[in-house]
């Protein structure tokens, strides 16, 4: 099945030269997206779809790994909106996901969206950080950030709370689970998420050595192991969303600078990747990982 959304004519975006790939006709203004038989069955068997986050044998998948959710789901982007792009109708009903396609915050919510198959119910609105319209800042989201998420005539920011939001606010698989001992480790994950981020840029300032870098990496490794995997509660969950888009930057980056595998002694790290890679929810936010390099090169080394 294909549905077909036709995008107000008031917008006036360009593409983001960030998108990975042109995969959006820009000249019709239109969003396309695919649904297979499976997603539609799965959505008509609710309940079911709920509870069947955990792949069957039969598909080939490991126990853990989350299944259909996205992954029969092909979506095409909308361009990046600019500073000469006409505000969306605000407040007119429409839940709106606010988003950069260079924003691994941003990509955090996204890919909870889609693990969620929200993909009609939640709009993907990117912004080009570059060039944003004024609008966004004055109308939608004063601090002027992405990830926020325009949902009943309000607007929500800070991608750790948006990812819990629409899990516990929106239909799909749930993506914590109710055990409470899961539970609290996921709290403590998803403290250390940011100190992670940070233990591992305060490393690039160093010159040969990744120790800094290793100990986060090393406080990963552990807390992989702390379940039966390959996942961080074991099953998939917001835990690795969180972490999924600053890996994916890391590693290349770290390997391509300091010719560092991250992934060198560290099995259940490199196991959770290759996991991560086969879930088509976050493939499709991903990046090509030169864009990526290029990117923190220039971010991050140009000021060393
Ligand atoms: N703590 C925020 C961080 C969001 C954030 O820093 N977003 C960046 C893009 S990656 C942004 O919007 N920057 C624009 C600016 O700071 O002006 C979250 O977790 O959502």
């Amino acid at each position: 099945m294909v549905v077909l959304v036709r995008v107000s004519s008031a917008f006036t975006a360009t593409r983001d030269p960030s998108l990975p790939s042109p995969r959006f006709p820009s000249s019709s203004q239109t969003l396309a997206f695919k649904f297979s038989r499976a997603y539609s069955l799965k959505r008509q068997l609710q309940p079911q779809f709920r509870s069947s986050i955990v792949a069957s044998n039969s598909s080939g998948l490991s126990p853990s790994r989350p299944r259909a959710m996205a992954a029969s789901v092909r979506e095409a982007l909308p361009p990046a909106l600019t500073s000469t792009s006409a505000p969306p109708n605000l407040f007119d009903g429409t839940t709106r996901l606010y988003i950069s396609y260079t924003c691994p915050y941003a990509q955090r919510v996204w890919i909870t969206r889609n693990c969620k198959g929200l993909q009609e119910k939640i709009q993907l609105f990117p912004i080009d950080l570059q060039d944003r319209p004024a609008w966004y800042k004055e109308k939608v989201y004063p601090p002027n950030k992405v990830p926020a998420l325009e949902h009943n005539n309000e607007v929500r920011g800070e991608s750790l709370d948006l990812m819990k939001y629409i899990d516990s606010n929106f239909e799909g698989p749930s993506l914590l689970p109710d055990d409470s001992a899961k539970r609290e480790f996921a709290e403590d994950l998803l403290t250390y998420a940011g100190t992670f981020y940070e233990t591992i840029v305060s490393s690039f300032k160093e010159d040969v050595n990744v120790i800094k870098a290793g100990t986060a990496f090393d406080y990963i490794e552990t807390a992989l192991s702390k379940f039966d995997g390959p996942f961080f509660l074991g099953q998939f969950s917001l835990v690795d969303i969180a972490y999924a888009p600053f890996v994916e930057r890391f590693q290349p980056f770290l390997m391509d600078v300091k010719n560092h595998d991250i992934t060198a002694g560290r099995p259940r790290l490199a196991a959770w990747i290759e996991e991560m890679n086969k879930i088509d929810a976050y493939k499709q936010t991903c990046h090509d990982p030169k864009e990526l390099v290029d990117r923190y090169k220039k971010r991050f080394l140009a000021r060393l």
